[in-house]
Order: structure tokens, then C-alpha cells, then sequence
């Protein structure tokens, strides 16, 4: 699935289009051009870290939040404004399309996604299938998200912001369980043990998280990343077979737009060129592997974003500077490389660090 140039496809007053966010340090990188300034994000640098997420979010519940718009545009805007980030991660959750699907889960605090009920037989996946079509997804469905996005995207003026779902496998592993869970077992379980109704959910689970991401990009996400967050529970036989063919799914959804695609998973060292030939444009890389190493096993045909370990976060700063320094000179073998860790930013992180994290990242010479 080649990529498209850059905004085809999308309305003429798309920040990638009317030229705010074309050529930003981070789309530049996306694009395997020369960035002004070495970009970095960090995923989930929205949240728990930061006081003034805390609160604004006081006495709102996780999925109210996600779905009034001003609170999340605001929150989605806390970061970049406080660390001069080269983008913002749209502030939701990879549930909050199955919500809007109709589907019973919320977030609990200190858990995470948990579900009205599981779904691991036929029937159960039968029941959710049908109740809650993918096409319900529609326009008025997703106004939230839309609106909210619309809201981020007019403060962000020319930073880029990132759109993203939950990809199929990692849905999946929630919806199986019906909450979370360490080894994703019940959701290997079903996909070896009743392979079509493995089919049935994960092409469910691709089309409401495509639709999510198309409705993310039309309102002026610059770029989206798909988040298989549980991918590296997978062999790469059971991925290509039982998975990909759903991420690829998800990513056509958007593949008309001209938008960079960063597919990210963790523990996904040997699955690594497998995420890419889902239709990814650009390879998000966990800690678990040296990043000149994933480049290698990429071929060193797409750029790549990571992969900072979050743990040294909380190291003394010459060894948490000594570490950023020699993610970047390996990320240099790639032809772009977006700094990022290679997890999300732990609840316990001093915000301080990651102010200090970006201005080093950004005085860094090639
Ligand atoms: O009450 C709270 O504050 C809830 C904590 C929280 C937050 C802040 C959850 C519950 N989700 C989020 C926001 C969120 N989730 C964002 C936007 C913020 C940002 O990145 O700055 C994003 C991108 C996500 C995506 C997400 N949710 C993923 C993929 C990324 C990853 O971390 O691997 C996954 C797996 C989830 C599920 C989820 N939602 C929340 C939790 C605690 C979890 C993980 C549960 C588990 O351990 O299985």
C-alpha cells in the first residue's frame, strides 16, 4: 500500500493541506525529508503526569471526558503547551469508538478498559456484531470526536496533531476478556480455537477503529497512529495470519488521505517489518530493542519513532541524558526518526523531566 502524497483527498482547509502543518518538523520526519528541528512526542503525554490534567479532569469520569469536546481539546493542548512537543496526541481512549458504538464498557480508575460483559464464544461475539454494526459509527455518532478535534486542531495552529486507534488485536484482547489482562489468553484462545469467529470480531474491531481514524483525520488530524499495544504476545506466523489482515483493514480506512501512518506495539522486535507491511509509513519502536536494530529489521525503508526507555525517566539525569543521546545517534540510521519512548509516559514522571527531555532532544546537532 504505497503512501500518497501528502493531504490528498482531504478538504482544502485541512492544516496538512493549507500548508500549517506540511511541513512541520514532524510530518517532514513522518516523510523521510529533513526536519528544521529533531521532532519528539511522547505517547500519553496527555494525562496522569501532569497537575493541570489532574485538575481538570477532577470529578469527570475517564469516557465523559474523552467525549466533551472543550475538555478534551484542552487537555489534548496541556502538553504541547507545557513542553513544546512537535505534536499533540488526541486526547481519548482506544474504547471510546466501541462506546460509541453503543457497546457497555467504561474506565476504571487504576484498571482500565472493563466491559458490561466478555465476548469469547460465537454467540457472544454473534450478539456484539450485530447490535452494534460498524456503519452505526456514523457522523452523529462520532460529532464528539469530530468537534473536540476540531476544537485542538484551531489552538494547535502549525503543530500537527496526531490521531489514533486501538488496533483490531489489541481491541480484541479487551473485548474477549472483557477487561484487562496480562497474557491476552482468552483472546489467543478464541483465535486458534474458532478462527471464524476470531474473523467476525477482528473486522468488526478494524472497521469501527478505521472509521474512528477517518473521522479523527477529516477534522484535522495531520498524522494517525494505530496502537497494537498487545501485538508482542504474538508469534509472527499467528500475527500474519490471525492480525494483520485486520490492521490492514483498519489502515484502509484512511489509506485515500494522504496521511502519515505510524503503526506502534510493544514487545514487537521480531513483528516489526510484519507491522509495516500492514500499510504503515512509519514504525513506532518499543524499548525492547536497540533502535539501529529495528532499522535493520526494517531495512531501513521507513522512518521510525522511539525509543526511549520510560523507566530511565526516573534515572539520575546523566544517565537518562547519556540514554537520549544514544537513542538519537542510532534513530540517525533511519530515514526519519521521531523521538518518542518506547511505552507511555509513566503516571509517576515529574513533568519536569520531560520539558527537559524535549529541549535536549531539540539542541541535539546532527
Ligand atoms: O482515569 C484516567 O486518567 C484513566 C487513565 C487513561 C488515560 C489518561 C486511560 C485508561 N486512557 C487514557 C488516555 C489515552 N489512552 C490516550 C491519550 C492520552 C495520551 O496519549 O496523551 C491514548 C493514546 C490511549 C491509548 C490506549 N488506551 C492504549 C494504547 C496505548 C498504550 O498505552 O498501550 C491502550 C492499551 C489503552 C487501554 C487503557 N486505557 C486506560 C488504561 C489504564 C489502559 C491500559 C489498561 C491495561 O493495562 O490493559
Amino acid at each position: 500500500m504505497p503512501s500518497l502524497p501528502d493531504g490528498t483527498g482531504l478538504p482544502s482547509t485541512h492544516p496538512l493541506v493549507d500548508g500549517r502543518t506540511a511541513t512541520s518538523p514532524l510530518i517532514d520526519a513522518y516523510r523521510a525529508r529533513t526536519p528544521r528541528r529533531r521532532p519528539v512526542w511522547f505517547m500519553r503525554q496527555a494525562g496522569r503526569s501532569l497537575p493541570e490534567y489532574r485538575e481538570s479532569r477532577a470529578g469527570t469520569a475517564m469516557l465523559e471526558a474523552c467525549l466533551t469536546p472543550p475538555l478534551a481539546a484542552e487537555i489534548t493542548l496541556q502538553p504541547v503547551r507545557r513542553h513544546d512537543v512537535d505534536a499533540g496526541i488526541f486526547f481519548s481512549d482506544i474504547v471510546v469508538p466501541l462506546k460509541l458504538a453503543g457497546v457497555d464498557v467504561r474506565i476504571e480508575p487504576g484498571v482500565g478498559p472493563v466491559f458490561g460483559t466478555a465476548h469469547r464464544t460465537a454467540a457472544e461475539v454473534d450478539r456484539l456484531v450485530t447490535e452494534h454494526p460498524a456503519e452505526s459509527l456514523d457522523e452523529d455518532a462520532l460529532a464528539p470526536i469530530t468537534e473536540a478535534v476540531r476544537l485542538t486542531v484551531a489552538e494547535l495552529g502549525s503543530t500537527p496533531l496526531i490521531g489514533f486507534a486501538g488496533a483490531p488485536f489489541t481491541l480484541a484482547a479487551y473485548l474477549v476478556e472483557g477487561r484487562p489482562s496480562r497474557d491476552h489468553l482468552a483472546a489467543r484462545a478464541l483465535m486458534h480455537g474458532d478462527p471464524q469467529t476470531w474473523a467476525r470480531l477482528t473486522a468488526w474491531a478494524a472497521d469501527v477503529a478505521g472509521r474512528f481514524l477517518r473521522a479523527q483525520v477529516l477534522a484535522g488530524a495531520s498524522a494517525v497512529q494505530l496502537f497494537d499495544s498487545w501485538a508482542g504476545s504474538l508469534s509472527l506466523d499467528n500475527y500474519l495470519r490471525s492480525v494483520a489482515p485486520a490492521s490492514h483493514r483498519t489502515l484502509s480506512h484512511v489509506a485515500d488521505l494522504g496521511v502519515p501512518r505510524v503503526h506502534f506495539g510493544t514487545g514487537t522486535g521480531e513483528l516489526l517489518a510484519a507491522m509495516r507491511d500492514v500499510g504503515a509509513d512509519v514504525v513506532g519502536v518499543d524499548d525492547r530493542i536497540a533502535l539501529d536494530e529495528a532499522v535493520r529489521r526494517l531495512d531501513g525503508r521507513v522512518p521510525v519513532q522511539g525509543n526511549i526507555d520510560p523507566a530511565l525517566l526516573a534515572a539520575p539525569w546523566p544517565v537518562l541524558e547519556a540514554h537520549v543521546r544514544d537513542v538519537v545517534a542510532r534513530g540517525a540510521v533511519a530515514p526519519g526518526h521521531v523521538v518518542n519512548l518506547g511505552h507511555g509516559v509513566p503516571p509517576t514522571t515529574d513533568p519536569d523531566v520531560l520539558t527537559r527531555v524535549v529541549s535536549l532532544i531539540h539542541s541535539i546537532e546532527d
